[in-house]
């Protein structure tokens, strides 16, 4: 099986033979794996291209590796467990025999609906068992899984089928969430609406029964796979073939499809899970996330299936009936491992310590943190009131481009430190570099942070556009991966990452370009420019902050705000809604045309003291309007 350290003195010395021969040490992890056909060369790169292959030339399909090598020594055993959002229904579980059957249905359902590998099918969906046995049903028969976030609109989500050019969509009827009942695939209809041409079939889940319009080209799930052979044979995969796509923001108006290929992805996020987690047999493991960000599909789909863990799935949110949910759930399922998101905290924090303190929480072994810097007082909530001081907490930074985590303490095994993500995994090379890119020597610094060798989990390519990914990743500093954080390494080593320095906000842990956010409001008819930024929110960690430029004048300032969240909720999502909009009749521009964010951050923040040097702009008048006028 996959290595699992134990101890610091393994960590140290695994850490410094995954450094000296990352080959040799990344061909002994991938040796534990079912493969059709072993590799012929462990890793072939390039960064400039950039150009990546792990285990070239090996055959596999990661679902093999999830399933069928688990069911004779644990077929039995849960693999998903399914806890409903209404506490009082039913908790659902497939045994790995089970979700087998189940996802084999699927695949030849797939396949009868003339699916085929290398097709992208676009899901959409609530949390339900059936998004895990759609996604690996997918990756049976080759074809690439596209998870939509079922909070975006359909304006989103149609952007997000053609990018791709979906040939099927896989939505529920509904999504019960809290007290919500979100009509799912009357949004999935309108997005259809909008030129989705490549879609030939929309299968339905049935998921709260309620009513639904029907169009010619949707199928229900349950008729499709009805009588469909429980038993399928896997695709036979090219390590490198593409097991997926993920779209995500960066700092341009457009998200960009994220590829991940089959082989290293399969590596890397069976290891991390194993050693972040010290996920032991017999463990009840939860994470809270959706599967619609990356680490759904790392660490509650593909990372513990491989490790032939039992993984916790979970339909509702945190505080639904009430702020103490998720540690009922954690006192009911016996949870070993638990894995959330800092804004989570933040929100249950501030409802108070009577919802956490009256659950029995002695089963947890390890909690963790992922998505946006955790600050100082959550951290240490965490550690009191969840952990009881007892228990370790990993602060795990990573991306959807990496694929798998990064940077984490290892619990039990490395030091903790609050803020700090710590260190670095086996096989992840890490440098600091200031803004003409030379190298940050030394402790006690701060620096860009980017990764310097590959790793079998990374991004291969943003589909449809090989050169944006070299523009985006590789461009900035020659040969290496620019990751968009600014990081501090301590005086021991250990990294803390500060935050994004790029035109990128992070929301709740969700990933949001400000020039997306900008477009969205610039639909507004009234609306003749914008800027967007982010600022510090005690609960969402950042919140958006939006300048805006009218064409006429406001009179009713509430309705012309409502009118401006509503088009972005249209356009985006509800996740993308500015919490300030200031209206402005100008923004503070260089000569050459750019906006100067740094003064505009600096207002919304609420600290207008130091401005810096506000001469060179075009238009330095604006500046004590904006300051005039600030809604902070
Ligand atoms: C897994 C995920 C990635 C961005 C990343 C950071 C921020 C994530 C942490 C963090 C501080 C952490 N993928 N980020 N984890 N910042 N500490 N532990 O979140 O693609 O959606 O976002 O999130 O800025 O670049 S993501």
């Amino acid at each position: 099986m996959t290595q699992q350290i134990t101890n610091l003195a393994e960590y140290k010395e695994t850490y410094q033979r995954s450094i000296d021969n990352p080959e040799a040490f990344w061909e002994e992890q991938a040796e534990s794996f079912s493969w059709s056909k072993k590799w012929d060369k462990v890793l072939e790169w390039d960064f400039r291209k950039p150009d990546v292959k792990w285990f070239a030339g090996g055959k596999l399909n990661i679902t093999e590796n999830c399933l069928d090598r688990h069911l004779s020594s644990r077929g039995d055993q849960v693999a998903i467990l399914w806890e409903p959002n209404d506490p009082d229904n039913d908790v659902q579980s497939y045994t790995y025999k089970e979700l087998h059957a189940a996802v084999c249905k699927m695949a030849n359902a797939l396949k009868a609906n003339n699916i085929k590998k290398g097709d992208r099918v676009c899901f959409y969906m609530p949390m339900v068992p059936e998004l895990a046995i759609g996604v690996l049903a997918c990756a049976r028969i080759g074809a690439i899984h596209s998870v939509v976030f079922a909070g975006f609109s359909a304006s989103a989500l149609a952007d997000r089928i053609k990018d791709a050019s979906c040939n099927m969509v896989i939505c529920s009827d509904y999504n019960a969430r809290g007290t919500k009942n979100i009509p799912v695939k009357a949004i999935v209809d309108e997005a259809i609406s909008m030129g989705c041409d490549s879609v030939e079939t929309v299968l339905v889940h049935r998921n709260t029964g309620d009513d639904v319009v029907w169009n010619d080209i949707d199928k229900w799930w349950h008729e499709e796979i009805y009588d469909q052979s429980p038993s399928c044979p896997a695709e036979v995969m090219d390590s490198e073939d593409m097991l997926f796509i993920l779209y995500t923001s960066g700092s341009t108006g457009k998200p960009k499809g994220v590829v991940h290929s089959c082989g290293g992805y399969m590596v890397y996020t069976c290891y991390t899970f194993k050693n972040v987690f010290q996920y032991s047999d017999g463990d009840i493991y939860w994470c809270t996330a959706d599967i619609g960000w990356i680490t759904g599909h790392s660490y509650i789909v593909y990372g513990p299936l491989l490790a032939g863990a039992t993984t916790v799935m979970f339909e509702g949110v945190p505080t639904y009936p009430d702020a103490g949910r998720f540690w009922e759930v954690c006192d009911k399922h016996k949870i070993n491992q638990f894995y959330t998101a800092p804004t989570a905290i933040r929100a249950l924090m501030a409802r108070g310590n009577q919802y956490v303190d009256k659950y029995d929480l002695s089963t947890l072994k390890v909690i963790g943190s992922v998505g946006e810097p955790i600050n100082e007082e959550a951290w240490n909530w965490y550690n009191e009131h969840v952990g009881k001081f007892k228990i370790p907490i990993v602060d795990t930074w990573w991306q959807t481009e990496t694929g798998g985590i990064m940077i984490t303490p290892l619990p039990g095994i490395t030091d903790t430190k609050p803020c700090y993500a710590s260190y670095p995994m086996p096989g992840v090379q890490l440098i600091l570099v200031d803004s003409e890119g030379n190298i940050v020597e030394g402790n006690d610094k701060e620096g860009l942070l980017c990764i310097t060798f590959p790793w079998p989990s990374m991004i291969r390519t943003t589909y449809g556009d090989h050169e944006r990914c070299r523009q985006t990743y590789f461009s900035s500093f020659d040969n290496m991966y620019f990751t968009g954080d600014g990081a501090r390494r301590d005086k021991d080593g250990r990294y803390r990452i500060i935050g994004r320095v790029d035109d990128v906000i992070n929301v709740s842990g969700h990933r949001m370009g400000t020039a997306e956010v900008e477009n969205a409001i610039n639909e507004h008819e009234n609306v003749v420019e914008s800027a967007v930024v982010g600022y510090p929110h005690d609960i969402k960690g950042q919140g958006i902050y939006a300048y805006v430029i009218t064409q006429n004048p406001v009179s009713d300032e509430e309705k012309f705000q409502k009118e401006v969240r509503d088009v972005v909720t249209k356009v985006i999502g509800p996740i993308a809604k500015p919490d300030i909009i200031q209206i402005t009749s100008g923004l503070p521009k260089t000569r050459s045309g750019k906006i100067m964010r740094r003064i505009l951050r600096k207002v919304a923040s609420g600290d207008v003291s130091n401005l810096g040097d506000t001469s060179t702009l075009l238009n330095p008048e604006i500046v004590e309007e904006i300051k005039n006028g600030a809604k902070v």
